[in-house]
């Protein structure tokens, strides 16, 4: 199975915000093992479409210390959030930084899985953390937007001064 390459902060298609998938089939399913398959390559925790340009609702994490806990989640959606935490955060598109973010600290996410069933997650600590991250990559949303304008300024420079001398 094919490793899909992850666009990089500040690529504009990390803006984009993702389309509802209409109908779970093969062509999604493949996606989402794909998808996973980068994620434990990485290694990250999650990984959205949207950081493989694939511009449609579909994510996978496994926060378990076991590496053996994966969740594909299509159509996300955030339907209960409670609390406050303050987590430090990574980003496999923004691929060296780390900073505190304050998200909700309980959240419940209802969603299709591969086989198109309901259904509904219950999530605190890192796991909370993990979804809200995911669902903001498919609203377009990357996490140094949570940042101080400074901050997010100079991670933007620091980034494409890495990507020229890459490139
Ligand atoms: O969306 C992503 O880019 C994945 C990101 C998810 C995430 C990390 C931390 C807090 C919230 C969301 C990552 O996985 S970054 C890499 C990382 O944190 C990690 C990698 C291996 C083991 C444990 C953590
Ligand atoms: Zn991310």
């Amino acid at each position: 199975m094919p490793l899909l390459p992850i666009l990089r902060f500040p690529d504009p298609r990390l803006k984009t915000v993702a389309a509802p998938v209409e109908m779970i089939d093969d062509s999604i399913r493949c996606l989402a093992r794909d998808m996973a398959e980068t994620m434990y390559e990485a290694p990250g925790i999650g990984l959205a479409a949207t950081q493989v340009d694939v511009h449609k609702r579909v994510i996978v994490i496994d926060a378990s210390e076991t590496r053996d806990h994966l969740l594909v989640l299509i159509n996300p959606e955030l339907v209960e959030s409670e609390g406050v935490q303050v987590c430090e955060e990574g980003c496999l598109s923004v691929p060296g930084i780390y900073d505190k973010v304050e998200r909700a600290e309980r959240v419940v996410v209802r969603y299709l899985d591969p086989d198109g069933k309901a259904q509904k997650i219950s999530a605190d600590g890192l796991l909370a953390v993990c979804l809200q991250h995911e669902i903001d990559h498919l609203e377009g949303k990357v996490f140094v937007e949570h940042l101080s304008l400074l901050k997010q300024m100079r991670i933007k420079a620091k980034l494409v001064k890495q990507s020229r001398i890459t490139a």
